[in-house]
């Protein structure tokens, strides 16, 4: 999409500090520079997010995301990893190009990268029953 910030990225319009690159997917460390080593993991082809990617070609970044995952803890120092994803303007999504981030961590870094709950006391009986797939 001409328009759209990640797909510059992927043809070299605009410049990235380059993490990873094969056929299908590019990643790359987050502009935001806020987490150290913050990188996103994207499909070179544009699809919005999650809910328009055919399933192959997401279970194709997830293995990327994967690999790049590993490689953070088995090569460069980190203790673990905390991916997101934003599907959709409702969920914090501001780039419309399918994107996971990786929050490399360390033991007792003190980040608090998971959203904190209301403490709502949900029926969770009913709640299923709303949701269930089959
Ligand atoms: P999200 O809010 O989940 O859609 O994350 C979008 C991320 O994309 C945000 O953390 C900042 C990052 N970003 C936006 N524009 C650029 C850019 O031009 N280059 C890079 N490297 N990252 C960008």
């Amino acid at each position: 999409m001409s328009d759209c910030i990640f797909c510059k990225i992927v043809s070299g319009e605009s410049p990235c500090y380059k993490i990873y690159e094969d056929e299908n997917c590019l990643a790359f460390l987050d502009v935001a520079n806020d987490f150290y080593a913050h990188t996103l993991v994207i499909p070179k082809k544009h699809y919005k997010n999650i809910l328009d990617i055919p399933n192959s070609e997401l279970n194709y970044v997830i293995g990327v995301l994967q690999k790049i995952s590993k490689h953070y803890v088995e090569n460069c120092g980190f203790d673990g990893i905390n991916t997101i994803n934003a599907n959709n303007k409702c969920a914090n999504q501001s780039v419309f190009h399918l994107h996971f981030h990786i929050i490399p961590r360390r033991n007792n870094d003190g980040l608090h990268i998971f959203p904190e709950g209301q403490n709502n006391k949900f029926d969770l009986e009913e709640v299923s029953h709303k949701l269930k797939l089959n």
